[in-house]
């Protein structure tokens, strides 16, 4: 029987990917039309910093052609975009993308046909940071790391950008080294003063992450704690999921899901890795669990409006362009196959406890085969099919190898 049900399934799929309607009521499955429309209008941001040399702790590698200023990290973008077509702004990091004109580098990125999006400040690489930011109990400190953010604001309002996108290493390495509350208190007091001050129109992506570079206790560990932040600023503070801040095993789909419903999810860095947070290409080690958080993010509907989609990998063995593209084009795929999800079956293989049906539905969205479809839509949004081969045949890689000595 329940091979039956699977095999219906496939055929579903089969004649949804053959260009045949499907009719059902609210929870039916999308047509090709409304599926190529969600994919067309699916946009990515890329990182300034996923373009230049980076690395572990143990070696930086000088990659051929990684881009060697800001200017190159964001002509980079741009190629990206222009060979996938869904990734219109780059994320910049602040002191490391730093200039004096921020219009100019506005009007750069637009000859380059991107936009800036989201502006982060670096609050770990200066000297005065060894023992936290914001929380640290130095006030001088903690001023200094509120000004730091306060810049980013300022260059946010010049660039018409609407993100500040807020990730602290802060943390303790030793049990005593630090009070736990007295620096959660200064932690809010920080952000309570920087979002009094954003624009109506900013939002506030608060990231967390389990330990790294703090071993002992981080101070935005984990989704609770950037949830009640957010909760106790107000509506435009929302929490920011990096796919690679969990412990192994963690559910991130269902932390996407509860976000989702309580109108919290601001948005995403998506990278992914085996064991920590390892920046390795978003859909390289588990395209799976992809999949399953743009599940949760298509059965949302509505309340996904408005989230974030970025990635954040600095990649430190591969060559930048191609990975950020091979990137792109697995988050379409994860996001094409979560689309393809039979939501009325599933609802009612849900409803009759059918536990075997309703996991074979998720099973056989997740096995399509999308890349027709994928291909079909690039063609139609004017990019190549195929954007990872076409721009390894273009000879860019090759331009910028030789021009960036
Ligand atoms: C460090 O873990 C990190 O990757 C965070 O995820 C930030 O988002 C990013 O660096 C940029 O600051
Ligand atoms: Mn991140």
């Amino acid at each position: 029987m329940v091979m039956n049900y699977t095999g219906k399934r496939v055929k579903k799929l089969k004649k949804l990917l053959e260009k045949k309607w499907f009719k059902g009521d609210d929870r039916r499955m999308p047509s090709i039309s409304e599926i190529k429309k969600a994919l067309q209008e699916l946009k990515i941001e890329t990182p300034s910093w996923g373009y230049g040399n980076s690395g572990t702790r143990f070696k930086v590698f000088t990659i051929p052609g990684a881009a060697r200023d800001v200017y190159e990290r964001i002509a980079d973008a741009g190629t990206v975009h222009r060979f996938t077509g869904v990734c219109p702004t780059v994320a910049i990091h602040i002191p490391w993308d730093k200039v004096d004109d921020y219009k100019a580098l506005q009007d750069y990125a637009g000859e380059n046909g991107v936009a800036i999006g989201a502006v982060n400040p670096n609050l770990f690489q200066d000297e005065d940071y060894r023992l936290g930011s914001i929380t640290n109990s130095d006030p001088a400190i903690r001023r200094k790391a509120v000004a730091a953010i306060m810049e980013c604001v300022e260059i946010g309002k010049k660039i018409a950008s609407h993100s500040l996108s807020l990730w602290f290493a802060d943390g303790t390495n030793y049990p005593g080294q630090g009070h736990i509350r007295q620096r959660k208190e200064w932690l809010e007091e920080a952000l309570a003063g920087v979002y009094r001050a954003m624009p109506k129109d900013m939002q506030m992506l608060i990231e967390y992450k389990t330990f790294e570079p703090a071993f002992y206790h981080t101070d935005i560990p984990d989704w609770g704690t950037a949830f009640l932040i957010a909760s106790k600023l107000g509506p435009n503070a929302r929490v920011l999921v990096d796919t690679g801040h969990h412990h192994p095993g963690t559910n991130i789909q269902q932390i996407v899901a509860i976000l989702l419903q309580e109108g919290r999810l601001g948005g995403f860095h998506f990278n992914d890795r085996k064991y920590a947070d390892d920046d390795l290409i978003a859909g390289s080690i588990d395209p799976y669990q992809l999949f399953l958080i743009f599940n949760e993010i298509v059965d949302a509907g509505d309340l996904s409006a408005g989230i974030a989609y970025m990635v954040d990998q600095s990649h430190g063995i591969e060559p930048k362009i191609p990975a950020m593209i091979r990137t792109v084009m697995n988050i379409q795929t994860a996001y094409a196959k979560a689309l393809l999800v039979d939501r009325e079956a599933l609802s009612q293989a849900q409803a009759e406890g059918d536990v075997i049906a309703a996991n074979s539905i998720l099973q056989d969205a997740f096995e399509t085969d999308v890349r027709k479809m994928l291909a079909e839509i690039r063609e139609e949004m004017g990019v190549p099919a195929d954007p990872l081969q076409a721009y390894l045949k273009s000879g860019h890689q090759q331009k910028i190898e030789a021009e960036r000595v």
